[in-house]
């Protein structure tokens, strides 16, 4: 069976279980939790040397760090990867844009609002200068999501799943989406496809804990 290292909160590792779940994939879950300092010690740090989760096992032992490229690998020969070189292409943009221009605005701080263990001045600074970044990305989206029902196509595919993990929760890192109808629309598009879960919703067959 798949194995897959991550908490139950992460964005990152949602985006996993997601598609997983959208895919029928059985899985057991390691809790590793940022929370309790956990992906970053020598023990998991041979799973993943970056020191975070989500990780994946393959049934014949390999691993795969990163959840852009685990998300890519399970969807490769589904629907949810298109068939078009074009297509595939745009995925990989709005991936990348996910990477680098919203999910470090908006799940950094939603991590530092609503579960950081404890904040500072500096983290307090590190929000404040995160906020118009995280809304300037959110307004790209909205102009996609505006005129479109899918961020590439005209179907579901991993750039929707990258992107919904740490947009339907935006909120708990400061962030409004009132005045964005077209991502309200998606976000209610997505959470109707058959196999949705929520994102504190488990999906493992089995939980077990991580012991450094
Ligand atoms: N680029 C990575 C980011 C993964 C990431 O930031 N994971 C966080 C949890 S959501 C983590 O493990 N952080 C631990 C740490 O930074 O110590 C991915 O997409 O998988």
């Amino acid at each position: 069976m798949l194995t897959l290292w991550g908490n139950l909160d992460s964005g990152n590792v949602y985006k996993v279980r997601l598609l997983w779940s959208w895919l029928g994939l059985a899985h057991r879950r390691v809790d590793v939790a940022q929370t309790r300092g956990e992906p970053s010690t020598a023990a998991f740090r041979v799973l993943n040397p970056i020191g975070k989760v989500p990780a994946v096992q393959l049934e014949d032992g390999r691993l795969l760090a990163e959840s852009g490229a685990i998300l890519q690998f399970f969807a490769n020969g589904t629907r949810y990867w298109p068939d078009a070189a074009w297509d595939q292409a745009e995925v990989l943009r709005w991936m990348f844009f996910e990477q680098y221009s919203h999910e470090p605005y908006i799940a950094v701080n939603r991590y530092l609002l609503a579960y950081a263990p404890s904040r500072d001045a500096f983290d307090d600074e590190r929000v404040r200068r995160n906020h118009p970044r995280g809304v300037q990305a959110l307004a790209v989206m909205e102009e996609r999501l505006g005129r479109a029902r899918w961020l590439v196509g005209d179907a579901p595919t991993i750039a929707d799943i990258a992107l919904y993990a740490y947009t339907h929760v935006a909120a708990e890192g400061g962030f409004s989406l009132d005045g964005m109808p077209g991502i309200a629309r998606w976000m209610a598009r997505l959470e109707a496809l058959p196999g949705h879960i929520g994102l504190l919703q488990e999906s493992a067959v089995e939980v077990v804990g991580f012991s450094a």
